[in-house]
């Protein structure tokens, strides 16, 4: 009670509260001691801005030495063969939960689509091969994107896929590749950046739990991802997740690329009354929401809209992003919800909030329908945009994993987002 007390919010989300369970002390953070990020326990910065200096001049134009028997290379993208090779070293060395019973398995389609999106720099996706064998033994990457920041707006790098060869943890690379990137990001004059993580490093700007929705609770149920709970049975759970074959909402269909304009204005409107978004452009939103017309192998991104006498009122979507269950030949389908917005959020009259609630229950029912149509498993949302509103009512349940959002050399205060919106804590 004592200790509660003492604690901010943010020290809660971060897993501070848990004694530090989660969390080391600032001073062995050795390396991110290092960086312009926010440090565990300063003071919230005033006003919003830059950590460190930025000066092209300063930038270093070759990379730090590896250590012996490894060479950087540069991972060329538009070559099939080489996001195969991404594809490999993911599939067995990417991110697992805290017990090892699962593990993301990115689709080579899914990195040619997250990897190149528009603008992409082919010099931002780093690996590490070993001299000799060429094998690639460590990876990260980043994409160009416009975030507003509160009332800034930042050209940033996207970092994601960080990974390291299982025989080569432990060995201090992982700061050796952020700061290559880092270098090359640098040479594009972009000194920011966002990444998100599962650990806790310092600072989080944010923090969003994830919840799931069991689409087909027995496969879940059998792989071990959802446990029975002991006032349940099996029959009772397969009953609670069913859902009816057809979607309900007047108007809805398929997004299509007639669409992008209207989808553009109104995502980018709803994104306004947030305070960490992208700031996307048409083509962008073709990208992300149509995977710029591309069909790979696999289909990544399902949207739709619905369309009221000539005029798109509201849109969703989700992607698909499948887990490895390890030591087992087997996978969880899962869809993550996307990007979504509705008129409704613009709403004037006094019932503004409950309105939006019952719209975006309606949608997202609609969305659990689809995607079980096209055979997912479970369906995965963050805390985030407006997500508390529905979480609940469509039977999504709190997962164990929490995603922290940080942001590279630009300091501004805690974002409390949807938690604190239905403060659950
Ligand atoms: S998050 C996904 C990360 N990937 C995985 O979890 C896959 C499985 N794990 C691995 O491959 C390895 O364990 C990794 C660490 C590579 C994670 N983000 O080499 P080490 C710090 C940042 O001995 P290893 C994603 O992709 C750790 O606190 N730092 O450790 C976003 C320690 O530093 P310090 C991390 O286990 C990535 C140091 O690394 C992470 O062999 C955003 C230890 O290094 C992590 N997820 O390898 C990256 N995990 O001593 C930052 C550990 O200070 C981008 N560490 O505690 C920053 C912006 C750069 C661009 C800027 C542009 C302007």
């Amino acid at each position: 009670e004592e200790m509660m007390r003492g604690m901010n919010l943010q020290d809660i989300l971060t897993g501070m509260a848990a004694g530090g369970k989660n969390q080391k002390d600032m001073a062995s953070y050795k390396f991110w001691n290092t960086q312009p990020v926010p440090k565990f326990g300063e003071d919230e910065p005033s006003p919003d801005g830059p950590l460190r200096e930025n000066d092209l001049s300063k930038v270093k134009t070759v990379g730090a030495e590896l250590i012996e028997g490894f060479e950087w290379d540069t991972v060329d993208l538009a070559d099939d063969q080489q996001v195969r090779e991404v594809y490999e070293l993911l599939s067995h060395h990417y991110v697992e939960d805290s017990e090892a019973m699962f593990r993301f398995n990115y689709s080579a389609s899914f990195l040619h689509w997250a990897l190149k999106a528009p603008g992409w720099v082919k010099n931002w996706h780093v690996g590490v091969r070993v001299t000799g064998t060429r094998k690639l033994v460590a990876f990260i990457s980043g994409i160009p994107v416009t975030l507003r920041v509160r009332e800034n707006t930042l050209r940033c790098s996207e970092i994601n896929f960080l990974c390291i060869h299982k025989k080569l943890r432990g060995k201090r690379l992982a700061p050796v590749l952020i700061k290559e990137v880092t270098r090359r990001c640098n040479l594009e004059s972009v000194w920011n950046a966002i990444y998100t993580a599962g650990v806790v490093l310092p600072k989080p700007i944010s923090t969003c739990r994830y919840f799931h929705r069991s689409l087909d609770w027995l496969k879940l149920y059998e792989t071990g991802f959802s446990p029975l709970p002991a006032s349940s049975t099996k029959a009772k759970q397969v009953t609670k997740y069913a859902l009816p074959a057809n979607t309900s909402t007047t108007g809805l269909r398929d997004m299509e690329v007639k669409d992008l304009d209207a989808v553009h204005d109104l995502l980018t409107r709803y994104l306004e009354r947030f305070e960490l978004v992208p700031k996307f452009t048409v083509e962008e939103i073709g990208h992300w929401l149509l995977n710029g017309g591309s069909k790979y192998e696999e289909r990544i991104v399902w949207s739709y809209v619905v369309e009221e006498e000539g005029k798109v009122t509201d849109f969703f979507s989700f992607y698909s992003l499948e887990s490895s269950v390890i030591g087992r030949e087997e996978t969880i389908r899962a869809a993550y919800l996307f990007y979504y917005a509705s008129e409704t959020a613009f709403s004037k009259s006094p019932n503004a909030k409950q309105e939006l609630k019952v719209r975006l229950n309606a949608l997202m029912h609609d969305a659990l329908i689809l995607a079980k149509k096209f055979n997912f498993d479970v369906f995965n949302a963050l805390t985030l945009l407006d997500n508390t509103l529905f979480l609940e009512a469509q039977k999504f349940g709190a997962g164990d994993g929490s995603l922290h959002y940080y942001l590279f050399n630009w300091g501004t205060s805690f974002i409390s987002g949807g938690i604190d919106d239905k403060k659950n804590i």
